[in-house]
């Protein structure tokens, strides 16, 4: 991959308006599910953000057969040099990336399609500056995660497995890259191995979403109702925009899951 720019820095971006599905987003558990209003809401701020941290965002209109389609990280992973389409680990949202495959063709000249039979979530693939780690879940398995390998290596990058901790939707639901040699996680995920080399910023205990925030160019992206995670981030002296995300984490997602991001010039 000839990226010799950090792996946060981004000059494009898509997102996908969400859907009056989107009140039926999957979730784990029986809560009660998020109002369209405000998850609408919470969407426009957040690709306000993206434009005031400079990036160019394309703004894809909603898709009511997919509840989840806001969530476009998930089908598909971008690269300055390509872009590869995954195959999403839970059935109601495997069609989505038939739905992403032709605006990526438009705008990457080489597409990757994730051999069958494997799956794989965006949300478990985080890009870092010693190669991109693919969390093995429930949506990724370890036959989606070595053919993602393959797919990443023919774009010219490298990556590896990771362990995503039971219990936890995507390994970015758990742990993000704060900047080149930080990390910020869960404790359930602060000693892995796969973060060997990498300094770890753990979020207090009762926070545990705030690990999901999004590094954009010279900004982090936090959750907004998680004061002692802000109070850490801005300590370190990271410059904070805190989102809110109350709706969003109603159906299990975070920051990183609305959007896919590269820098190039093919927008
Ligand atoms: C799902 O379960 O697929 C959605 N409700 C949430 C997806 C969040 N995506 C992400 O973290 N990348």
């Amino acid at each position: 991959m000839s990226q010799t720019r950090s792996v946060y820095e981004f000059n494009s971006a898509i997102v996908r308006e969400p859907s009056t599905s989107v009140v039926h987003g999957l979730r784990a558990d029986g809560r009660d599910g998020p109002t369209y209003d405000g998850v609408k809401a919470e969407h426009e701020i957040y690709i306000s953000a993206l434009r005031n941290a400079g990036v160019a965002v394309t703004v894809l209109p909603p898709l009511e057969a997919f509840p989840d389609s806001i969530f476009v990280e998930d089908p598909a992973l971008v690269f300055t040099d390509g872009a590869i389409l995954l195959r999403p680990g839970t059935p109601s949202r495997v069609n989505e990336t038939a739905e992403i495959a032709p605006i990526l063709r438009e705008r990457f000249a080489t597409v990757l399609e994730l051999p069958a039979p494997g799956q794989a979530d965006g949300g478990d693939i985080m890009y870092t500056p010693k190669g991109v780690l693919i969390g093995l879940s429930a949506r990724t398995d370890r036959i989606g995660a070595e053919a993602l390998i393959g797919c990443i290596e023919r774009l010219g990058g490298k990556a590896q497995v990771a362990e995503t901790p039971k219990g936890v939707l995507h390994f970015k639901t758990a742990s993000s890259l704060l900047d080149d040699e930080t990390v910020i996680s869960t404790a359930a995920l602060a000693g892995a191995a796969a973060f060997d080399g990498f300094r770890r910023i753990v979020v207090p205990n009762g926070e545990e979403p705030a690990a999901n925030v999004l590094r954009v160019n010279d900004v982090v992206f936090a959750s907004a109702h998680y004061p002692r995670t802000l109070e850490i981030l801005d300590t370190e002296g990271y410059k904070v925009v805190p989102l809110k995300t109350v709706e969003i984490e109603k159906i299990d997602a975070g920051l990183s899951c609305m959007s896919l991001r590269w820098y190039g010039n093919n927008k």
